[in-house]
């Protein structure tokens, strides 16, 4: 670890004791006894958490932080994650694509506003499949500022803030299923001034009738997939394009001009021999700058009811490479995964069912798109024979890839160089450095900061599909692991396995000086806060608006009564000052329960549908009458 990197002003975790003494001094409606955390003091002892100590491995000794993050992917749950590293210990989960009842995902009129509601207000859907998780760039490292997100199942693109790691915008992708590869651009391709992320990329891996309305169901011939570009700051989808084949992975280049897909479909089929014809497939490329010149001189098309332009990449509209805007490298049968290597040369696309990884060389690419390199093959500067399986590829900084091997349990070290080498004929390149066995099946493995120009190959991480025999076993299903590998030294060495909930695919490690937490929200971002002045019930009809504030150990109104029937709308303004002070709120078989951060405000609507008194409490336990803080809340029939 570079020591100038990392901010050492992290390492003492907010004093206990001033954390006790903020709350103190805090009014607590008319209840003094400032006993927020009450089990805190014991805890904090004579000893304040002191500067760190070496770390050896993996321990993290009490008081001691990581030096990494890791967000990672959660497959199928639908949720984001961030471990610290090299500990393994989980920080959060972030609800992106799910329903969470902690937080309240999916309950509160907020979530739901993010993650999109039917006509009559319940949420359009409740499930979802995170694949890819990428942070957003500045001068070609991260910047701190977003987390980006696919959803697979429903083909959504989420943003997550990084200060607050809170989901704040979703969304879906028109005429698009199976959204798996996404990637944020480095540098905008048109202004290259602007050397942070405007864009974020989306591939498409499932064809499907353009538009999906019910025709030609059974001829997948005219079947299409898009590739999608959405706008980092306004996440609305700017263009699209239609390609030949299919797209999974997805890779961007330091410059901002390229974009690429791996394709194990360049046949179009819709079974799986048919897919696995073609003896080989591609990766096909993309030239931003002239894909936004077409759209910008009007040469698209929309399908359906959207009005997103779609212009033409497929081959046959491309066969000129001077005014092209796609290339269709040919790469190993059945390819998976793309990835981009930290010194902006090469994109790497792995076999999967071929042993090899291909090596492709950007600048050649584009030198093809000016059209001065005739065979797209001639792009290609290596293909090592690898190991059986390869899907993912990470990088240390030093020239070297990892790359993960399902097949042979196995992340595979090799050098790009030597097997550049090797590929123009040098018989004593050594490729291959060294294999370690990995437990068991690897997908992604992802290295510290590696997707970026600050690649410290520090460590590596290894998402393992299956962990049979590493753990307890807990049933028929096992958990995977995440196995961190330190690849700092000359040899690799696995350190830690770490459970993990199913089922993570991939994730980037970032060190720790690059996110910027907030410790507290600014009431004035919530235009519908609740203030001492409106703060009680209004009634308008049938419909009914509780203003209601929090303030350990109290909520503002002691009862609040409704009429069976009523339209209730319940905001909550927690006006507590200190960091990770959180109320919840819950209202027993209302199924209502989410929390409210310090200054933040929340709200929920249902109907009263039955009367009887209930207990309105706080479930988020947050001072010594933390079970005394609750209100009646009483429908009348
Ligand atoms: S994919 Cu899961 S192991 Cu969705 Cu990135 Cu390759």
């Amino acid at each position: 670890m570079d020591s100038k990197k990392m901010d050492t002003t992290n390492d003492t975790p907010s004093s206990r004791r001033g954390f006790l003494g903020k709350s103190a001094a805090l009014g607590l409606a008319g209840v003094t006894l400032g006993l927020a955390g009450c089990k805190e003091e014991a805890a904090a002892g004579g000893k304040s958490a002191a500067a760190p100590a070496a770390h050896h491995g993996t321990e993290i000794a009490p008081g001691q932080l990581d030096d990494y993050y890791a967000f990672i992917s959660s497959g199928h749950s639908g949720e984001a994650r961030v471990l610290g590293l090299p500990s393994g210990r989980t920080l959060k989960r972030i609800p992106v694509f799910n329903v969470d009842c902690m937080v309240g995902w999916g309950i509160t009129n907020e979530s739901k506003a993010i993650i999109g509601t039917k006509p009559d207000g319940t949420l359009k859907y409740i499930t979802g499949d995170t694949h890819h998780v990428h942070g957003s760039y500045k001068n070609g490292t991260y910047d701190g500022r977003w987390l980006f997100i696919n959803d697979k199942l429903h083909s959504r693109v989420a943003r997550i803030r990084m200060d607050t790691m809170e989901c704040d915008k979703i969304t879906e992708l028109p005429n698009v299923a199976g959204f798996h590869g996404l990637f944020p651009d480095k540098r905008d391709p048109v202004d290259q001034k602007i050397d942070y992320t405007t864009r974020v990329f989306c591939g498409a891996e499932f064809h499907i009738p353009l538009p999906n309305d019910g025709r030609d169901l059974d001829n997948p011939d005219k079947w299409g997939a898009l590739f999608s570009c959405v706008s980092a700051e306004t996440m609305e989808v700017m263009w699209q394009v239609r390609v030949d084949g299919n797209m999974d992975l997805c890779a961007t280049s330091y410059d901002g001009k390229l974009a690429a897909c791996n394709q194990y479909n360049v046949e179009n089929a819709a079974d799986l021999n048919g897919m696995m014809a073609a003896e080989r497939d591609a990766c096909v490329f993309l030239h931003i700058e002239r894909v936004e010149a077409l759209v910008k001189a009007g040469k698209f098309t929309t399908i359906g009811s959207s009005k997103v332009p779609v212009v033409d990449g497929r081959k046959a509209a491309n066969a000129d490479p001077k005014s092209a805007i796609s290339l269709y490298v040919p790469v190993s049968k059945n390819p998976h995964g793309v990835n981009a290597s930290p010194d902006g040369k090469y994109f790497v696309c792995s076999g999967k069912l071929s042993p090899t990884a291909t090596v492709i060389e950007l600048s050649k690419v584009l030198q093809w798109f000016d059209g001065n390199v005739k065979d797209p093959r001639d792009t290609v500067v290596a293909e090592p024979e690898i190991g059986l399986g390869p899907l993912h590829t990470a990088f240390d900084g030093r020239g070297n890839a990892y790359t993960s091997l399902f097949l042979d349990s196995q992340a595979v070290k090799w050098n790009v160089d030597a097997a550049i080498a090797q590929f123009k004929g040098d018989k004593n390149a050594k490729v291959i450095i060294e294999k370690l066995d990995v437990h068991y099946q690897p997908g992604h493995n992802y290295s510290s900061m590696g997707e970026t120009r600050e690649a410290d190959g520090k460590y590596l991480n290894s998402g393992n599909k299956f962990s049979k025999d590493r753990f307890l076993p807990v049933g028929p299903l096992h958990p995977e692991t995440e196995q961190l590998v330190d690849i700092s030294g000359a040899s690799m060495k696995l350190i830690a396995d770490h459970t993990a909930y199913p089922e993570p695919h991939d994730g980037i490690i970032v060190r720790r000086d690059v996110v910027k937490t907030r410790q507290i929200h600014t009431m004035t971002d919530f235009p519908n806060a609740v203030t001492p002045e409106n703060a009680g019930i209004e009634r308008k009809g049938n419909k009914v608006h509780v203003r209601l504030m929090s303030q350990a150990p109290a909520f503002s109104m002691p009862v609040i009564k409704v009429k069976k029937g009523d339209e209730v709308t319940l905001t909550l303004t927690n006006y507590d000052k200190v960091e990770d002070l959180t109320h919840g709120c819950a209202i027993p078989t209302y199924n209502i329960n989410f929390i409210v951060n310090p200054q933040e405000t929340k709200s929920v609507t249902f109907k009263a549908d039955h009367a009887g008194a209930f207990w309105l409490y706080c479930t988020h336990f947050c001072h010594a009458l933390h079970l005394e803080m609750r209100s009646r809340f009483l429908v009348e029939a």
